[in-house]
């Protein structure tokens, strides 16, 4: 059987890092490039229990940089290309979009000429529900693959624009893509600058919580294993050309979200400080998930066992996210909320 190369960028961050070790322990068969320019988001340490396995290599490289692609993707004839790479905080995005364009639009567009020119057998861009905007509170309204794309945020218009290009290098080069749009992930190794872990590494240390504008926007969160799940089967079921919309029915107020693990923590609600809204601060996501559920994906975790799931691995996992939130973090913390 011949060994399916495969090329997961952003395989250092929360997401493509989950991917990666999901990806090495059940394709022993497979080999997996890690490819990520480490940044503020990356850490390697991550994968401390897979470095040195025989289907497992790390490249440290930045995806918009074209010469560095191609050699890549001549030397490595990948077979499947899962795009995770980006700059994807939406906070950050308002303060400096500059570097959302160049990783998430430019990057994006050097790897799908690279993947042109060296072929494979798919790619797979891993988008967002945040391109289609937002939805009001209407609880029978939901995103489907049909929603029209009407991003609101620097960060949610680069990774639109990027979805375009996928889309376009599939009608106009027959590059063989698909395109999924996740709702909100959460679950081990999520960088403390989003919401949950955030809450967690606060309430942990006995911080206030800052929960923007009246905490009553709604966000569908899905376990980032399940996200995981949903990518595999994508990568080897689906359509050529087809988009994947990814949520597990999970919706929440953001006030919710912060309650719920404050309560699983035994800690006082007063740690929640109210603080100025976000610049154009989607009001809700909420995704119809049916055309992939039809080609055979169900999430295992509901919202309870997964945030039940997830508190326990930051109680146990202190270290790790506990030199994260120190040094260069710090820095960004206090400028962002001067709280
Ligand atoms: P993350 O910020 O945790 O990780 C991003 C990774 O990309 C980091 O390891 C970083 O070092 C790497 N990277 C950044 N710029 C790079 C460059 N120029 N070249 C190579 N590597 C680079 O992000 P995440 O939350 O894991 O998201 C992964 C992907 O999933 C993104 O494309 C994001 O848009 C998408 N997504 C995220 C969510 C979510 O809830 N987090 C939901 C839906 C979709
Ligand atoms: O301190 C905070 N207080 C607060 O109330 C932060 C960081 C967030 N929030 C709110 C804003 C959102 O309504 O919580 C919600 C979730 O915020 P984030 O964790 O920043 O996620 P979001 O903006 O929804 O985007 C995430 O989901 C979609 C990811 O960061 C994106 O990469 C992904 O595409």
């Amino acid at each position: 059987m011949t060994r399916k190369k495969v090329l997961v960028t952003g395989g250092a961050g929360f997401i493509g890092g989950n991917f990666v070790q999901y990806m090495v322990d059940k394709y022993p068969h497979y080999d997996i490039t890690n490819l990520d320019l480490l940044t503020y988001a990356g850490d390697l340490t991550k994968h401390s229990g897979i470095e040195g396995r025989e289907n497992y290599r790390f490249v440290k490289a930045d995806i918009a940089d074209r010469d560095k692609m191609m050699d890549l993707f001549q030397q490595g004839q990948f077979h499947y290309v899962v795009h995770f790479a980006a700059e994807s905080h939406v906070d950050r995005s308002i303060t400096d979009p500059g570097i959302f364009v160049k990783t998430n639009v430019l990057g994006t567009q050097v790897l799908l000429d690279a993947a042109k020119a060296y072929g494979i057998n798919k790619f797979v861009h891993v988008s967002t529900d945040e391109v289609y905007g937002e939805l009001d509170f209407d609880p029978d309204t939901f995103f489907t693959e049909e929603t029209p794309i009407q991003p609101n945020s620097p960060y949610s218009a680069s990774k639109a624009s990027s979805d375009l290009l996928v889309r376009a290098y599939h009608e106009t080069f027959g590059l063989p893509v698909n395109i999924t749009r996740c709702s909100n992930n959460y679950g081990p190794y999520h960088f403390p600058e989003k919401l949950i872990p955030l809450t967690i590494s606060r309430v942990l240390n006995g911080q206030n919580v800052p929960v923007y504008g009246d905490g009553g926007n709604i966000r569908d969160w899905l376990h980032v294993w399940d996200h995981c799940s949903a990518i595999d089967l994508v990568m080897h079921e689906g359509a050529i050309g087809e988009v994947y919309n990814i949520g597990g029915h999970n919706e929440r107020t953001n006030l919710e979200v912060v309650k719920t693990i404050i309560n699983a923590l035994n800690q006082s609600e007063d740690l929640i400080e109210f603080v100025k809204d976000r610049p154009g601060h989607d009001k809700r996501y909420a995704i119809d998930p049916s055309k992939l559920t039809k080609l055979g994906w169900n999430p295992k975790y509901t919202f309870e066992t997964g945030i039940s799931q997830t508190v326990e691995w930051y109680l146990n996992n202190k270290s790790w996210w506990e030199r994260i939130i120190s040094g260069e973090y710090q820095n960004y913390f206090d400028k962002q909320y001067g709280i």
